[in-house]
């Protein structure tokens, strides 16, 4: 049997990216993390790195700084993904994510590149509004630099990670199941996709391999998740067996209660309006460039949001 590839994750140690080393380690790739001496004191993310190590990663110590170090350690890996966090360190982010792009680009050796993205698809977010429009355009920059320089890739758009959208029945500033009434965006009738984060990661590994996804968008739309907001209160009715108060309200109701809010809500707010009320990703056929994941991977079999949301109860 052919030697599966190997691959090499940065951010592992993330929400995201320690999913994607279990699943890479689960779908029987020797996998890599990078091990950035950046982490200075934090205890936990060590702690994370050491729990990898004990389920069969392998530590790769390299600063995004050190350039020859990370040529090297890019160079015993076939495939790199970036599952560096977005949420922090926004522009920092970008700059070291190029970083990695030229180190790959240099090695030479890599036959895909997966960069930190699994949300919204930016190429369609042009006209998104402020403040988190910068978001898109520095994933779309970093994009023009990965396919400038001919790096084989796959992006994967993996709409809304279900813990930030789904339990919380889509309600801002929290994650946690509301329970005495629910803010619904219009008349909650926009189709929005959720995905539990272990099934983003599955599809993402499963996608390294395989030619049908070379140089395309893998779109995350696990049809039995494809839901209205209406739709997930009434799951989440039913499951805790109580009635929520609704309160409807516009687009201009929504985007006027940011006014007041820190500026990560704000970008909340942002990402929201285009999620529930524009339906940003449910409104579009999906074309020559991007294929979807659940035809791709019919085996795989996906958690549906009522299940995910059971341990909320
Ligand atoms: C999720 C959030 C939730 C912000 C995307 C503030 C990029 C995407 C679906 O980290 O900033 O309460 O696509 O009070 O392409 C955050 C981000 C959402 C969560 C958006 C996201 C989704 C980023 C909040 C809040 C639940």
């Amino acid at each position: 049997m052919e030697e599966k590839s190997r691959v090499l994750v940065v951010g592992g140690t993330g929400f995201i990216g320690r999913r994607i080393v279990r699943a890479s380690l689960t779908q029987g790739h020797p996998t890599f993390v990078l091990m950035r001496p950046e982490i200075g004191l934090d205890v936990d993310k060590l702690q994370m790195l050491l729990s990898l190590k004990a389920q069969g990663a392998r530590l790769l110590e390299a600063s995004l700084e050190d350039h020859a170090g990370l040529v090297a350690a890019v160079k015993q890996v076939d495939v790199v993904i970036s599952a560096m966090s977005g949420v922090h360190f926004r522009s920092q982010s970008l700059q070291l994510q190029h970083k990695l792009v030229v180190a790959v680009k240099e090695a030479g050796n890599v036959k895909r590149f997966i960069p930190s993205e699994f949300g919204t698809d930016p190429s369609r977010m042009a006209h998104a509004i402020e403040p988190g429009k910068v978001t898109f355009d520095e994933k779309m920059q970093l994009r023009r630099t990965i396919e400038e320089a001919n790096i084989p890739h796959t992006y994967i758009s993996a709409n809304c990670f279900a813990a930030y959208f789904c339990p919380n029945l889509c309600q801002l500033g929290t994650l946690l199941p509301p329970k005495e009434r629910v803010r619904v965006y219009g008349d909650g009738n926009v189709k929005v996709i959720f995905v539990d984060e272990d099934d983003v990661a599955t599809y993402t590994i499963k996608s390294i391999d395989d030619p049908r996804t070379l140089n395309k968008t893998v779109y995350l739309r696990p049809q039995d998740n494809t839901l209205t907001q209406n739709e997930v209160v009434e799951k989440w009715e039913r499951l805790s067996g109580k009635s929520l108060e609704k309160i409807n309200i516009t687009a201009d109701q929504f985007l006027a209660s940011g006014k007041d809010m820190e500026f990560a809500h704000q970008v909340g707010v942002a990402r929201f309006y285009h999620i529930f009320f524009e339906g940003c990703l449910t409104n579009f056929v999906i074309g020559e460039d991007g294929v979807e994941a659940t035809l791709l991977y019919p085996e795989v079999q996906y958690t549906r949001m009522d299940e995910y949301m059971k341990r909320y109860l």
